[in-house]
């Protein structure tokens, strides 16, 4: 079957975070692959994933990197697909640095940035199924019924005093 999302990351160190997205995936049905492509370790490579993305048939790419994060500027440089960026939180200043790398593309080349680590990664997952659904319709009623199973959580646990 034809794979829509493309999941990359800069590192095998990513994954923690990155496989969140890929259980939001998993969960929806919707079709991906996972890759490790380095904007400054695998740079031929990471071109190559990036032009060849439409004619593969992809439809999103989700791109997570850490520190100098430049993969999901970089992928969103030679593609017109939407780009989902994750900020990678890091050691040494928490994700900031990888926020701010992410985020502050110039206009022209957009990026799709979500918030630091696993939140940012989940929610790259459902936007990623929130643009497919725009034209799958049964994929736009199973994210439906996901808000609805949240809204009933928190409807059955509205006591924060409750075990
Ligand atoms: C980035 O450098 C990766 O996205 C990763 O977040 C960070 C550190 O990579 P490793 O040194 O752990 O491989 O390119």
């Amino acid at each position: 079957m034809q794979v829509q999302v493309g999941v990359i990351m800069g590192s095998q160190s990513d994954w923690p975070t990155m496989e969140n997205a890929c259980k939001v995936l998993d969960e929806l049905e919707v079709r991906y692959e996972q890759r490790i492509v380095s904007a400054h370790r695998t740079p031929d490579q990471m071109f190559r994933y990036a032009e060849q993305a439409t004619e593969r048939g992809l439809q999103v790419i989700i791109a997570g990197a850490g520190g100098a994060a430049h993969l999901p500027g970089m992928v969103a440089s030679k593609t017109v697909l939407p780009v989902i960026g994750v900020p990678i939180q890091t050691s040494a200043l928490g994700g900031l640095d990888s926020l701010l790398s992410i985020v502050q593309m110039p206009g022209g080349v957009p990026v799709a940035t979500v918030a630091i680590g696993k939140a940012g990664a989940v929610n790259a997952g459902l936007l990623a199924a929130q643009i497919l659904a725009l034209s799958d319709a049964n994929l736009r009623t199973r994210l439906e019924a996901r808000r609805e199973a949240i809204l009933q959580s928190v409807l059955e646990k509205d006591d924060p005093a409750d075990d």
